[in-house]
Order: C-alpha cells, then structure tokens, then sequence
C-alpha cells in the first residue's frame, strides 16, 4: 500500500479529498511506515453523519435476523484474513504477534456473537395491574451512533462498538485513533465487501479535536461510545452532555492481582507476567500493581526478576518474543516520564526502568518491563501508566490486600490467586472492580460477558456481553388494551 493514501468512507465511497493534509502511521518497531491517511475535517464529520442518517430508517426497518446474518459474512471474512490483519496490528501497533492475532480473534467472535443477537433483541411481557391488557417493551435503534476507539486493541474494539449498534439497527460513524488507522480501514472493508448498504457505516480517520468534537456534539448523533483515556472521556462526556446524549465511556484501570500466602505461586507468577507485560502493559486491564502478603512476597520478588531477566524483548513478528514495543513515541515518553517522576518520589526501582539501546532498539520504541517496589500513597502505585511497569505492593493479610486493591480512583478489572475458597469469595464480594478474576490474570476478557468498570473507569455502562445491547437501544414501552373500555391505572378499584 506504500504511497496509497487510504481514504474517508463515506456513503458507501472512499474518497481522498485533494484540499486535505495526510497523516502517517508508523511500525512502533522499527519507524516503516504502514499507511497514509486523510486528515478530516468538520465537513467530512458532517457529510458523514449526513450519510448515516440517509441510511438509518432502511436500515432500521432491515429485519434483524437479516442484520445478523450480514454480521456474520463479515466475521467470515475477517477469518480468512486473520493472519494477514493479525500481523497489520503488529506492524501498527507493536503487539507480539500471538496477541496481535488474537486481538482479531477477539473481534470475530464479537461480530459472531452480536451476530445471534438478530435473532434475539428480547424485550420483556409484564403482568398488568388491569383486565385484559398487555404490557411490553421492545428495543428499537438509536439512529446515528459515534463510536470512537483507541489503538491498544485496534481489531477488537472497532467491533465491540460496530457490530453491536449495527445489529440493533443503528447507523455510525467511526472515529479510529490515528495510530490504528490502517487497521481501522481493514474493518470497514470488511464491511463494505459483506455488502453493508452505503452509508450505514462511515469512517473518519483524523484528529480528536478536528473529527473527533464536531462528531460528538453534533445534535444528529444520539449516542456516543467512546474508549479511551480518563482525561479525554472526561471531555467527551462534558461535550455530549451539552446535547443531553447518552455517552457511553470506557476508560483507565489501575489493576491489582493480589497473591495471597496459599496461592500457587507458579500459576500466580504466570498470571502477574502475562497480565503486566502483555501487550507492554497496554490494556485499560493491565495487571499494574501486584499486591502480595508478607509471607512469600520475598519469593515472589525474587522470582520476578529471574524471570524478568530472561524476558525477551524484540521484533514482535517473531513468535519467540515476549515482549515488543511500546505503540509510539508518546507512550515512550510518558511511560518514561513516569519511571523519571517515581525515581524523584523515592520509589525504589527494581528491575528496568529505562529505555533499550543498540542494534535494532534504536529503530523502535522499546521499553524494558519494569518493577517498582512501590509506596501505597505514590503516582506509581496510584496513577493508570498505560505501560510495562509493575507496582509491587506488601500487605499483611486478605483484609489489607483488599483495602489497598480498593484504594485507587479506577475500578476495572482485578484478580486473587488463592487456594482458599472463603478467601476467594470474600474478594469477589469485596473488590471494587467491575470485572474480578479469580485464579487467572486481570486481562483476557470474553466477549459475552460484559465489559466495563466502577469509579473512573466509566459513568457506570457496560458493553460487550449482554449489555452491548443495552447500550445501543431505546426501550419503547407498550401497552395493549382490549377490554374495550376505559381503564384507569391506579384510580379503578382494586
Ligand atoms: C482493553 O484493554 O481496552 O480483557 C480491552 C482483555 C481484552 C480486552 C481489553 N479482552 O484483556
């Protein structure tokens, strides 16, 4: 695709419009270019959101089942391309290339999923307070939904948002992060070649502030499903507030994995590497404080860095690597940033901590994992860092464990390694997480489940699972009188 500028879709067109500027996508790698794309504007937004409105009402009246099955010509066509889009989420973003394929594992199964969702869409039947009447609710679209995604999962999370407002008969129009741009155009052409009507999806690539704001304060747009960073859902949510829209938001974790003293320590280790350092540490589940009881934190800490030493970190394409690059030159500099900031705060730093050098290194941006023993009132143990670096945190039993789990602004995803039945009940009921897992890493959720997080990691939404549907329909509730007369609810006598 070199030199081939990837255009907007819009109504059913790629167009590159001459008068625009361009913008690159880079391999995090080694510094290739994958693609070039155009730089929308505020007009595109609004030739865009003209184009899914055109299209709603059609759309919208498609029989459901028929919405799912077009979902499910994608999902086949996404299969067979999963290596190939596999290696363009390496090559774009910097996952190894096990995660990168499963990122579009991730987003198949999405698209399966919803896709049996047009056959389902249930609403409720509920007994009425009167004779001969019928009370129900169906789910009905939205209209024109804005779904505006992040890079760390660029297959996955497209779909998460796309195939669910599709099926509900919704139409969009999609804002990728600038980094994912390559990847975000594969997902649109796999909807455009299963034969999605012109306009129902509609891609602009481009800046937050230029694309990105007009899209969601426009009043056309009902809904927008936006994952990202705190400080920027903070600022989506003020925007569609003005509009009184729904603004459905997936933000930051800070996530522990506690490891309490009867845990099976291999599987507990396992977990605390894969959760940490997947990805380099860039999943809003990230593992990014291991929280450890006194009596085998010595153990724990040692093996770390035993293993951390062996930790193989290069070209992500390579299937023997553990650990590849972090996705730009800004989260380098802010993962580093924070390492720098740590330091100064007398955090001991125990293992990495720097920037790697030499060789291919130079190419890229590579990070090495790193571990901080960390204060419970510090940045390092408090603050999301979106990066390879782990918190390690001691405490003396379950109760300490939980209230230091508990005592951060984030509340996503967390876990607890423990043999003990009662130990992992107590966490379960005590955790102030929207996801926990027991006896397995904070990361690697499933698709049916639902997705999402307490305190500030969101406005109290889910999405995936069964409250994707939630979040892309109105509920209309009906009543059916037949008792040919007028009944009065509440006031008739009882
Ligand atoms: C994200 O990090 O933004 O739980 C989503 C997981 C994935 C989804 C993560 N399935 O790791």
């Amino acid at each position: 695709m070199a030199g081939e500028v990837r255009g907007l879709y819009i109504g059913g067109r790629w167009t590159v419009p001459s008068d625009r500027a361009h913008f690159t996508t880079r391999n995090p790698a080694n510094g290739e270019t994958v693609g070039e794309f155009v730089s929308g504007t505020p007009a595109d937004v609004d030739a865009a959101i003209g184009a899914a409105q055109k299209a709603f009402p059609a759309w919208r009246d498609t029989p459901a089942p028929k919405r799912g099955e077009l979902l499910l010509e994608v999902a086949r066509i996404l299969r067979g391309r999963k290596e190939a889009l596999g290696r363009t989420v390496t090559r774009e973003m910097g996952k190894v290339i096990a995660e990168g394929r499963g990122d579009v594992q991730e987003s198949i199964d999405f698209v399966e999923y919803m896709a049996g969702e047009g056959r389902r869409l249930f609403g409720e039947t509920v007994p009425s307070e009167l004779h001969s009447k019928l009370c129900l609710t169906f789910r009905e679209a939205k209209g024109v939904v804005a779904c505006i995604t992040p890079w760390n999962f660029p297959m996955a999370i497209p779909n998460w948002k796309i195939a669910a407002a599709l099926v509900c008969g919704n139409s969009v129009v999609f804002k990728p992060a600038s980094n994912t741009a390559q990847c975000a155009t594969e997902v649109v052409a796999a909807y455009e070649e299963a034969g999605l009507p012109p306009g129902v999806l509609n891609l602009v690539t481009g800046a937050g502030g230029t694309v990105g704001n007009p899209l969601i304060e426009d009043p056309r747009v009902r809904t927008v499903s936006f994952t990202g960073g705190v400080e920027t859902g903070r600022e989506v949510y003020v925007r569609g507030a003005k509009g009184l829209k729904m603004v459905h938001l997936e933000l930051g974790g800070k996530n522990p994995e506690i490891i309490l003293d009867d845990a099976n320590l291999d599987l507990a280790l396992e977990g605390a590497l894969f959760g940490a350092f997947g990805t380099s540490g860039q999943r809003c589940t990230a593992t990014s404080r291991l929280v450890v009881q006194a009596g085998v934190y010595d153990e724990v800490l040692g093996r770390l860095k035993e293993r951390l030493a062996k930790f193989r970190i290069g070209d992500p394409l390579e299937a023997s690597t553990d650990m590849g690059p972090v996705a730009s030159a800004d989260q380098e500099a802010k993962v580093l940033g924070y390492v720098e900031a740590g330091k100064k705060d007398g955090e001991r730093l125990l293992v990495g901590g720097s920037k790697l050098s030499g060789g291919a290194y130079d190419r890229g941006h590579y990070v090495a994992p790193t571990l901080f023993e960390a204060r419970r009132e510090g940045r390092i143990a408090r603050e999301e860092i979106f990066g390879p670096v782990l918190a390690l945190l001691k405490v003396r039993d379950l109760a300490d464990a939980i209230r230091v789990a508990n005592d951060v602004d984030y509340g996503l995803s967390s876990a607890i390694y423990t043999r003990d039945v009662n130990h992992a009940f107590e966490a379960v009921r005590a955790l102030e997480t929207g996801i926990v897992y027991v006896n397995a890493p904070t990361i690697g959720a499933e698709v049916q489940l639902p997705f999402g997080g307490v305190k500030n990691t969101g406005n109290g939404g889910r999405e995936a699972g069964s409250a994707a549907v939630e979040e892309f329909t109105e509920t209309k509730t009906v009543f059916l009188d037949f008792s040919n007369r007028l009944q009065k609810a509440q006031i008739d006598p009882r």
